[in-house]
């Protein structure tokens, strides 16, 4: 099967250019100005800008709270993150108390059966004792290298002493550990104050998780990396404060990675008084001005490394759980399907990146930390065809009701973007075309090297 992609603008990070991609057997096999070569299908990308797949490093599929699961499974997030222009999910294959990694391992790959993208695991783990950590290296022979920890939420909590030892034992074998970084006990109490005031709604979240709270976590990441002498990767970066935090640590020689997501350049601390204020009721919350300018200007000088979207989804019903109770409103939101979109709109558009560092922040990079590079990431001679022809000029409004995922809202909501994602080729098959997905379950899972240390 060859395909020859005609008239686009190939974006790379290393520069941009007018040349054909021409692909066969699921393989890039040239990139040239005006390629003649027999072809099954020739797609015209003319005003177009044609990227390597974009990869998501941060989803939530069929993830179990206890209380309630997440409202997209593979099948549906899968589906809307290749309209969106997303070929690879790094999806969290959670341990919870009293699993094993390689049960968590084995009931992901289960879920995982009918993705419409490629998809590969970091492993979550809620534990870190003698038994976990004879499974890590079986996890790097199952091609996982990153894994991640929380400082928060009761059933995934771990103390500082075990991410400390986490780093060393995981960082020794190449691997990186993604922390929820927030401080616990001080938002436990900010929670308690807010409901002994009676401050019950969705507008109470921001106020219990403030920007210290963040900033506090990254510091003290930051500190056990130091000491640990093996590289951090911050997930969910949201406030100038935090990247204040990562960018100190920078200057004493720690080796840190910022992950951020499209909700903190985009959305506002004020939606959460909206009257469908839960469904913003996410963690980290949503921040102000002063904080989406601070992760704007970390996309630009590159001290934000990529952009993962945090999809965790769920419908109105399951966030009425906490209708009477924001700390019982399930956390999390949609985004898997807009990324690129928001990403080309509030960075690319305004003219705080180029296409070239969207390039970097959407795939490039995420494929080089994650053990995936040159396979992924990169438009090459020999890189797997996974590519996204973007048309920048394609107005439209975020909806819901046309979003692919499966719950009945949207964060983003009403947001006007400036283009979007208009064909996918996933592993050299054209799976998406003029914005609908014409061939669903083609997603294979992709075995990662160990991790790439490119701010070395
Ligand atoms: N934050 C969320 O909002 N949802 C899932 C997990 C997380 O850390
Ligand atoms: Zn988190
Ligand atoms: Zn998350």
């Amino acid at each position: 099967m060859r395909i020859l992609i005609k008239n686009g603008t190939v974006v790379r990070s290393t520069g941009r250019k007018q040349a054909d991609v021409l692909i066969q057997d699921g393989k890039i096999a040239k990139i040239a100005p005006d390629i003649e070569a027999e072809a099954d299908r020739v797609i015209d990308a003319a005003g177009c800008f044609i990227f390597a797949g974009f990869i998501d490093t941060h989803t939530h599929f069929d993830l179990d709270l206890g209380v309630t699961v997440t409202a997209d499974d593979f099948e549906t997030g899968t589906k809307a993150a290749v309209v969106g222009g997303t070929t690879t999910v790094l999806d969290f294959a959670t341990q919870d108390h009293g699993m094993t990694m390689h049960d968590a391992l084995t009931l992901w790959h289960k879920k995982a059966e009918k993705s419409s993208c490629n998809y590969g695991f970091h492993m979550a783990v809620s534990e870190w004792n003698d038994a976990r950590k004879v499974e890590v290296d079986d996890m790097f022979r199952a091609g996982i290298s990153s894994f991640k920890m929380y400082m928060v939420y009761d059933a995934m909590k771990v103390t500082d002493g075990q991410i400390y030892d986490a780093q060393k034992f995981i960082g020794a074998r190449g691997g990186v550990i993604g922390v929820h970084c927030e401080n616990y006990d001080v938002l436990q109490a900010r929670i308690a104050e807010e409901k002994a005031k009676g401050h019950m709604d969705p507008t109470a979240h921001p106020v219990t998780r403030p920007q210290a709270v963040e900033a506090e976590g990254v510091a003290r990441l930051m500190r056990i990396a130091e000491l640990s002498g093996y590289p951090a990767w911050v997930v969910h970066l949201s406030t100038a404060d935090g990247l204040e935090e990562v960018r100190r640590a920078r200057k004493r020689g720690v080796e840190v990675y910022a992950e951020t997501c499209p909700q903190y350049i985009t959305l506002d601390v004020s939606q959460y008084a909206e009257p469908d204020g839960a469904k913003y009721v996410m963690s980290p919350p949503l921040r102000e001005a002063r904080d989406r300018a601070a992760i704007l200007d970390g996309m630009k000088k590159r001290d934000i490394d990529f952009v993962g979207t945090d999809h965790c989804s769920f419908t109105m019903a399951q966030k009425a759980l906490g209708k009477d109770d924001f700390s019982k409103i399930p956390n999390g939101g949609a985004g898997v399907q807009n990324r690129a979109e928001l990403v080309y709109t509030y960075a690319v558009k305004t003219g705080a990146i180029t296409p070239e560092q969207m390039a970097l922040l959407l795939s490039e990079r995420a494929a080089r930390l994650f053990g995936m590079f040159p396979k992924k990431g990169v438009l090459r001679v020999g890189s797997d065809a996974d590519i996204v022809i973007f048309d920048p000029n394609d107005p439209h409004t975020i909806s819901w009701k046309t979003n692919l995922h499966a719950c009945d809202n949207s964060p983003y909501e009403g947001v006007e973007v400036a283009g979007r994602t208009r064909d996918v080729l996933l592993n050299g098959e054209l799976v998406v075309e003029n914005g609908k997905l014409i061939k669903p379950y083609c997603g294979q899972y992709v075995f990662r090297k160990p991790c790439e240390w490119y701010r070395k």
